[in-house]
Formats: C-alpha cells, sequence, structure tokens
C-alpha cells in the first residue's frame, strides 16, 4: 500500500507536468539553492541537501511551508543532487523504479526536466560522446509491467501473454513443441502434428475429453506439464565451493549453503514432474565451480563429487589455467576476471561431455557465475537464469561514481560490466527479495541501481536494466528445515552436540576456536554469525555492545567469524577486521562477557548452537551496513531465535518490524544498542512463528520459470538474437580491456612490498 500510495503522489507532483518556476516562498527556496552551490561539492545526497536546508530556514513555520511547496515536493523524493552553478540538478525517485530528473535555476527560480542522459552528463562532467550504454533500445517492442506493484512478477506476466502471441502466430507454437527433444526422442509431439490446423483439432479432442471430467477434478489429477528441464547446470565459481568445512572463508557464505538446498529440491521436483509424466528419463544437476588446488583442508581440490541427499547431482570443479599452468591458490571474487573466459571454454566442454549433450537450463550465481552463464547460453543457445545474490554496487556508496577511487582494490569497472553483460542476456532473472530488484520506498533497489548511472570516464549507462522487465522474478530462499527448526521441539534436538557447544560458549580457555570468556552463565546471549567481512558489521556489533552499559549488564556477546590470527588471511577485509576485533576486546576490557569463535562449518551443529542460544533466552543479532538477503537471518528465525537485522536491505523484507522480529539502523549504534537493550528489559518472547520460506516452494517457481521463459525466448528469438550482437559488441569493446588491467596472480609467493 505505501508503493502506491507514493506513486500517486508523485504523479500529482512530475507527472502532471513540472511548474516552469518554483511559485511560493521564493526567498527561502532562493536561499537554499544558493547555500547548496556555496558548498562548492559537485554532488549532493538527500540527507546533505535536508541538513543544508534546515540550517537556511531555521523558522519551524517558514520550513513547512517550503516543503509542502514545490520544492518541498521534490526533495521528498530526491536521491541525490548535482550542483552545477547556477543550477542544481535533482534526481527523484518518486516510487520504486520511477524516475524524474529536474534543473532548478538559483536565480530565476526557473525548473526544466532533464532527460536520464543529460542528468548524467552534468554528474560526470567528463567526455560530452562518451560511450552511452542503452540495453533498452531492444526491448522496445516487449511487453513490460507497468505497476511498481507488480515488479518481480514475471511469470505470471508471461504467461498471460502468451495466450495472445499464440493467437499471432499458431504456427510458432507448433515449431516450438516439435522443436522438443531429449537424448533424440521428440517429447510433445511428432511430425503428424506438424501445422496449427492440426494440432488445432486435437487440441479441441483434448478440451472434449475435459469437458467430461467432473467439475471438481483437482488439476493435478490431469494436468500436462512440459517436462521441457531434464539437465541444468549451475555455475558457482569463486568460493572454496564445498560441502564439507567451507563455510565462513572470505566469499564462501551463504551462495554455497543456497545452492546445496536448492539442487536438492529441484531434483525432487523435475523427479516429480519426469515421473508424472510417465517418461523414464533421469535430471543431472552439475554445480560447476573452480578447482582449487591448494584447497585447504576441504575437498575443493576434487574434480567431481555427487551431492549429498541427491541421486543424480553432482559438483564438478574445473581448474584456472593461465599462462603459466593450473592456478593452484584461491583468488578473491573481486579479482577473479582475468580466468573467466579460458574458464567457460575448459567447463564448457567439459559439461557436454559428462551430459552427453546441451544441458536445457543454465544457472548463473553472482558476477562471475552469471557472465560465464551468459558466455555458454549465448554460444550454445540455452535458456539462462541469473541469481546476483549480491550485487555490489549498492554496498559501497557512490561505487559508480567514484569507481577510480574503488577500482585498484574491488575491480567494480569489471564487475559492473559484466554484471551489465549479464542481467541483459539472461532469459530470467531470480531474486530473493522485492528490494532486491526495486528496493523500498527510500532505497534504491540493487538491480534499480543498475538503471541508469555512469562511471565518469568509462562510459554512460542510460537504460541498463529496466526494473518493470518482465524476466523478473522473486523466488526467495528457504532455511532446511531439517537443520533449522524451533528450539522448543525438544524431541528433535541435536543433544549429541550439546557438550561440545557447551565447550564452545563457556569453558573459560583460549584457543584456536574461541577466545574471550563469559563470566555469568545465567545472563542471555546475544549472538550473531557471519564471514568477517566489513559489509557484515560484526566489529561494529562489538563495538555497540561495548560501548551500552546497560546491555552490558543485561546480556552475554558471543560472535562467530573469521579466525584470530590475521598474518594467516589472504583477505584484505578479513585481516583489518581480525586487526579491528582484538583492539576493541582491549579497549573496552570485553573479555569476561564476550566470546569470539572462529568461523563454524558444520550446519548441523550450528542449527543447534542458534537453539542453544534460544535456550538462554538470548537473541540474534544480525548488524550489516547491508545485507542482500541474509540466510542466517532465516535460519535464526526458523529455530525460535528472536532476531534483531539491519534495516538495509533484504532482512528489512523479511521481518516485520516488531511482529516477526526487529529492525535495526546500523548506522546507529546507539539507538540500535538501545532498542536490543530494551527488548532485553521486556523480554516477551513469541516463538511461535513463521514457516514461510521453504525450498520446495522455491523449486517448483523456478522450473515453472524454466519452462516458459524457454518458449518465450523462442518466441522473441528475432530480439534475443539482436540483443545478443550489442552484448557481443560490449563484452569483446569494452569488458575484455577493463579485465586486462587486472593482474594476474601468481602461485610464487611475492616478496612483500619495499616499506614507505
Ligand atoms: N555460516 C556458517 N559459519 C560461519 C559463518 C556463516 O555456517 O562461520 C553460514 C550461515 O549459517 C549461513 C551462511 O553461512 O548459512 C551465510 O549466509 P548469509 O546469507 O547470511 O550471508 P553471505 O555469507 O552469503 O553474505
Ligand atoms: C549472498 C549474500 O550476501 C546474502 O545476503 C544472501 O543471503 C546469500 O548470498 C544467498 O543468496
Amino acid at each position: 500500500p505505501e508503493i502506491h500510495n507514493t506513486m500517486e503522489m508523485t504523479s500529482g507532483l512530475l507527472g502532471n507536468g513540472i511548474p516552469e518556476a518554483m511559485g511560493q516562498n521564493r526567498g527561502n527556496i532562493k536561499r537554499c539553492l544558493e547555500k547548496y552551490i556555496e558548498k562548492g561539492r559537485r554532488l549532493l545526497k538527500l540527507n546533505q541537501l535536508m541538513d543544508e536546508m534546515e540550517i537556511v530556514i531555521n523558522d519551524l513555520v517558514q520550513r513547512k511551508q517550503v516543503m509542502e511547496g514545490d520544492l518541498g515536493k521534490i526533495l521528498c523524493f530526491t536521491q541525490e543532487a548535482v550542483v552545477i552553478p547556477p543550477n542544481v540538478a535533482f534526481a527523484v525517485r518518486g516510487n520504486p523504479g520511477n524516475w524524474q530528473y529536474v534543473k532548478v535555476n538559483s536565480s530565476d527560480l526557473s525548473v526544466e526536466a532533464l532527460s536520464n542522459t543529460q542528468y548524467l552528463k552534468l554528474k560526470e562532467a567528463k567526455d560530452d560522446n562518451a560511450l552511452e550504454v542503452d540495453f533498452g533500445a531492444f526491448d522496445f517492442t516487449l511487453p513490460q509491467l507497468s505497476l511498481s506493484s507488480s515488479v518481480g512478477n514475471g511469470l505470471s506476466f508471461v504467461s498471460s501473454k502468451l495466450g495472445g502471441r499464440l493467437n499471432d502466430n499458431p504456427q510458432s507454437l507448433v515449431d516450438y513443441l516439435l522443436s522438443l527433444e531429449h537424448q533424440g526422442e521428440n517429447l510433445m509431439m511428432n511430425e503428424t502434428l506438424n501445422t496449427a490446423r492440426k494440432l488445432e483439432m486435437s487440441l479441441i479432442l483434448a478440451d472434449v475429453f475435459l469437458s467430461e471430467l467432473p467439475k471438481e477434478t483437482p488439476f493435478q489429477a490431469f494436468e500436462l506439464r512440459i517436462p521441457r528441464i531434464f539437465n541444468v547446470v549451475i555455475f558457482s565459481i569463486h568460493g572454496y565451493f564445498g560441502q564439507n568445512d567451507v563455510l565462513g572463508l572470505p566469499d564462501t557464505g551463504g551462495q554455497v549453503v543456497y545452492i546445496l538446498d536448492q539442487v536438492k529440491a529441484l531434483e525432487d521436483e523435475l523427479l516429480h514432474r519426469i515421473n508424472s509424466q510417465g517418461l523414464n528419463f533421469k535430471p543431472q544437476i552439475l554445480v560447476v565451480t573452480r578447482l582449487i588446488p591448494d584447497a585447504k583442508d576441504t575437498k575443493c581440490n576434487q574434480e567431481l563429487e555427487p551431492i549429498t541427499g541427491t541421486k543424480h547431482s553432482n559438483i564438478l570443479r574445473i581448474p584456472f589455467v593461465t599462462e603459466n599452468g593450473i592456478l593452484r591458490r584461491w583468488v578473491s571474487r573481486f579479482d577473479i576476471y582475468p580466468y573467466l573466459e579460458k574458464f567457460t571454454k575448459d567447463a564448457t566442454t567439459k559439461i557436454l561431455d559428462i551430459l552427453e549433450g546441451k544441458p536445457d537450463l543454465v544457472i548463473g550465481n553472482y558476477t562471475d557465475g552469471n557472465l560465464v552463464a551468459s558466455l555458454m547460453a549465448n554460444k550454445l543457445g540455452i535458456t539462462q537464469a541469473t541469481i546476483a545474490h549480491a550485487l555490489e554496487k549498492t554496498k559501497y556508496e557512490d561505487s559508480d561514481n567514484k569507481w577510480k577511487e574503488f577500482d585498484p582494490k574491488y575491480h567494480f569497472s569489471s564487475q559492473f560490466t559484466a554484471d551489465l553483460i549479464s542481467m541483459n542476456s539472461a532469459d530470467f532473472i531470480i531474486a530473493s527479495t522485492y528490494q532486491e530488484i526495486a528496493g523500498s520506498k527510500e532505497r534504491a533497489g540493487q538491480y534499480e541501481s543498475h538503471m541508469s548511472f555512469t562511471l565518469p570516464g568509462l562510459y554512460r549507462v542510460v537504460s541498463g536494466i529496466n526494473v518493470f522487465d518482465p524476466r523478473f522474478n522473486i523466488a526467495a530462499p528457504g532455511a532446511d528445515d531439517s537443520i533449522y527448526f524451533p528450539f522448543t521441539s525438544q524431541d528433535r534436538r541435536f543433544t549429541k552436540f550439546h557438550p561440545s557447544i557447551e565447550e564452545l560458549l563457556y569453558s573459560q580457555n583460549e584457543n584456536d576456536e574461541h577466545i574471550g570468556y563469559l563470566v555469568d552463565k545465567k545472563k542471555p546471549i546475544i549472538f550473531s554469525m557471519a564471514r568477517l567481512d566489513v559489509v557484515k558489521n560484526l566489529t561494529g556489533l562489538t563495538e555497540w555492545y561495548a560501548k551500552n552499559k546497560r546491555l552490558r549488564d543485561l546480556v552475554n556477546l558471543v560472535i562467530v567469524g573469521g579466525f584470530f590470527d590475521p598474518s594467516k588471511s589472504k583477505d584484505r577485509e578479513e585481516i583489518s577486521e581480525i586487526k579491528k576485533m582484538h583492539s576493541l576486546i582491549e579497549k573496552y576490557q570485553l573479555k569476561g562477557q564476550f566470546r569470539w569463535i572462529a568461523a563454524q562449518t558444520d550446519r548441523t551443529r550450528n542449527g543447534e548452537l542458534y537453539r542453544c542460544i534460544a535456550d538462554t533466552r538470548g537473541a540474534f543479532v544480525q548488524p550489516a551496513h547491508y545485507e542482500a538477503f541474509g540466510l542466517t537471518v532465516i535460519e535464526a528465525m526458523s529455530c525460535g531465535l528472536v532476531t534483531f537485522a539491519t534495516n538495509q536491505g533484504g532482512p528489512a523484507e523479511i521481518i516485520m518490524d516488531g511482529v516477526s522480529g526487529f529492525h535495526i539502523d546500523p548506522s546507529d549504534g546507539e539507538e540500535s544498542s538501545d532498542k536490543i537493550a530494551d527488548f532485553f528489559e521486556k523480554c516477551n518472547i513469541d516463538p511461535n512463528y513463521w514457516n514461510l520460506y521453504t525450498w520446495k516452494i522455491y523449486a517448483n517457481k523456478l522450473i515453472n520459470m524454466g519452462s516458459t521463459y524457454s518458449y518465450w525466448r523462442h518466441l522473441n528469438k528475432d530480439q534475443k538474437l539482436a540483443k545478443q550482437r550489442y552484448i557481443h559488441s560490449f563484452y569483446n569493446l569494452q569488458y575484455k580491456s577493463l579485465v586486462k588491467i587486472i593482474p594476474i596472480v601468481s602461485d610464487i609467493p611475492q616478496p612483500p612490498p619495499p616499506p614507505p
């Protein structure tokens, strides 16, 4: 409902025509704009605009008048403004996915609408003739969703459009159905029904057959699904991708959990569909990842590993190969681009060999997996899905505008270019939440931030992705209910882990697995678990706790993440977080109230750990600066643990504040730690919420998408081809030259850099 409200407000504001000039309160508006110009900064964010406005107009009545007038209406929806004296240009986001741009002249207060290109040019102040990337140019004939509230429901939209398209071109369905085959056998029909007329006649007969069934006959009793999908390839490349001993390593977190659970559910769904069609084929799922020869104590150096809990699914590992041969060491996801083209080639050969043919569907994960999936799908002409997990762009403020500052460390120029390529070549895009696509009232979504942006000096994206594109679908991941179930289900509890969990939480000694200790065992525990990334903000939580005396008196703090010796880590962010954590422990004398446990890789025991925290009447806290989805949040909640989670990203949508958990603001530690302390003072826990997130629902949606979008792709093959040519040029001319600047790592230890 909130979304609809905002939409009405914007159409009243800008949709009905922008005022030609600011009418009321001209004096105050002028002073505001002059103040923005006086700051001498090119780019101002909403909070800065508001702060300056409040300084200029300190009279509350006058401020209210300004906020109710023309300028106020713009400011209410502004995300940022560009200052080019004497003008100020505002980027106004009326509602998710809807952006407008206006320029206000500070001397005569005239107002002018800008196109996004004009706005981006003002923002970058660089080469007027910079490359303009416009993927939207290929989509103008395709239907798009129109309401913000329907974003992410592409599947039902596409299904409804299929009927109309069939009427226009019935032969296309015949051709498509004839083309469906598996291992050389026709699946749907043979040449006897090779014209639309013949097919129509047999459908009339089918209709007669159906009309004889009692009206209440459940659909499942006679449904005819197209078993379009048999073999699926899933790419997840960078991390340590394994089934044991990998979680919590840098770059290896939720994506691995997600895919392993997804594969089990997908295989079940495929088997169910194939069997209910009376077919005897076996589905095959291959999760394709990188083979890491120096795999620590994991199995990531094995080529083929069957996936536990499945019959027909395997992990296939292909090494990175450089001019010096096979690369042995782990490479951060930020530095991975130079190896991907060769990887695609090697992986494709191996996949075709194992599957004895092409897969029916390829699913990419994260930037690297999505790029490889795009390259392979394009080459083989197969249906492609992408899953972002986390688009890095929104995690770092101004990562586009300031890409040059970030590039040496993060190589965002390559990453954002790769993301644009794969989100545009995908046949469908799976998102975990609405906010991932189109954000919330206040904040732009992860995909939305790729609609139009500029990498100054490199290229300007005037149409990167359209959040109203029916390729977008929301399918939330689940939490495996055999591991994450309520702490109150006493008879199911994994009691065999209790002694080791007791040791983990409460033993007074320090060792490789835990440091710090808890003196008062009777206090509830606030608990957090994540990779030790900067963005996960475990050090932030520790600092909030350290500074809040009331909270320290009420509860103990236990965190799980990383390990303790910075010299043993190869990950830049992890190293800095380890050091910071040690210094906080010292500075605030945390020992006695605080336990830091190293990354935990046993999922089953972790399930029981959440429940043991719930036994203390504790809570889970997810304090990330930004979280794309946040599997730990649904794990904790499924275990009946009260959960406080960041209001930045997916958790804001998973949790209803004050109903199924609590939101906290990661940028306001004082407020957040007070909110937690208030809760423990009141402490009325209702453990009986919720079981919304299941993998079964997910798998059913995904296979429906696979079938429907394969057909949609077939219907729109001309546009698809044109767009592919454009993507191909962009890949070769832009992406490949960006990747060349990323150093290729070597296995030979490098001498430390000379002291400055
Ligand atoms: N995890 C774990 N041990 C750790 C840290 C994390 O088992 O030391 C698991 C956690 O239970 C969850 C996943 O890793 O299943 C993290 O997923 P999430 O979506 O929270 O974050 P990501 O790491 O994907 O950014
Ligand atoms: C990556 C993330 O950062 C998390 O927010 C997600 O939960 C995870 O992937 C699984 O999609």
